[in-house]
């Protein structure tokens, strides 16, 4: 086999997880990655590489085909333009739900709401899905803020335990979706490389079987 497959891997939480799954499924890098400052991994099979990419750049490389396969968070793909390449599997992984949250106790005012989230797209979906009138406003980081210095009445945000929210000040309020992490794989990839890409899927969702 000689075609080379890319597999792009989401740095963080979700690398941690992802390793140990596709050690089961007999892929290794063949230096350790978390030692190494490189991007790009070779693996025990010639044909196999490893990319490693922030979370949200993983469907943006899939999409255009350099990357075959991609590992990613299903609140970053609900996020991405993801037309050209197919959801294959659950790797039951980082698992999470996003919520929106609020500061505790406290009622929502009778206007328009004010939303802050970095998940925009899915944010005002879920809104209009509701039939409840928002304005969503995009942040990078620390969503908790938001709320406690008034710049919105809800955040949407990832909930695990609950903790980061408590110790804000802030509680979950409704569900919009189960997160777990994905593996994605490039449309025309799926169809040309089907002969490698077979018994990698094969292999990993018996990783993810045994890991149940
Ligand atoms: O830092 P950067 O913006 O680059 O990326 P990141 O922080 O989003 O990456 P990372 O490594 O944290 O991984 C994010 C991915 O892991 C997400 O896309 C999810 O699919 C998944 N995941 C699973 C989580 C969590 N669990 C999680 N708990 N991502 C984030 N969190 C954060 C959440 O944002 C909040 O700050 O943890 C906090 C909530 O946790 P609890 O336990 O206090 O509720
Ligand atoms: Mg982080």
């Amino acid at each position: 086999m000689s075609e080379t497959l890319t597999i792009a891997l989401s740095k963080g939480r979700i690398l941690k997880e992802t390793l140990p799954l596709l050690e089961k499924a007999n892929i290794f890098p063949l230096e350790d990655i978390s030692k190494s400052r490189k991007l790009i991994f070779d693996t025990n099979h010639d044909h196999i590489k490893l990319v490693i990419l922030r979370a949200t750049d993983v469907p943006t490389y899939v999409e255009h085909g350099v990357a075959d396969f991609g590992v990613a968070g299903k609140d970053v793909l609900m996020e991405a333009s993801t037309s050209n390449q197919y959801e294959l599997l659950d790797l039951k992984i980082a698992k999470c739900r996003l919520m929106t949250a609020g500061v505790k106790g406290q009622i929502l005012p009778n206007r328009r709401l004010k939303v802050a989230s970095k998940f925009t797209k899915t944010a005002k979906a879920y809104f209009a899905e509701q039939g409840i009138q928002a304005d969503v406003i995009k942040l990078y980081g620390a969503m908790e803020l938001a709320p406690i210095m008034g710049l919105a009445d809800l955040i949407v945000d990832i909930v695990d335990t609950g903790n980061t929210l408590k110790a804000n000040g802030l509680e979950p309020r409704d569900h919009i979706a189960d997160i777990s992490t994905r593996l994605v794989v490039n449309k025309a990839a799926y169809k040309t490389k089907y002969q490698h890409i077979q018994p990698i899927l094969d292999m990993l969702s018996g990783a993810v079987d045994a890991g149940e």
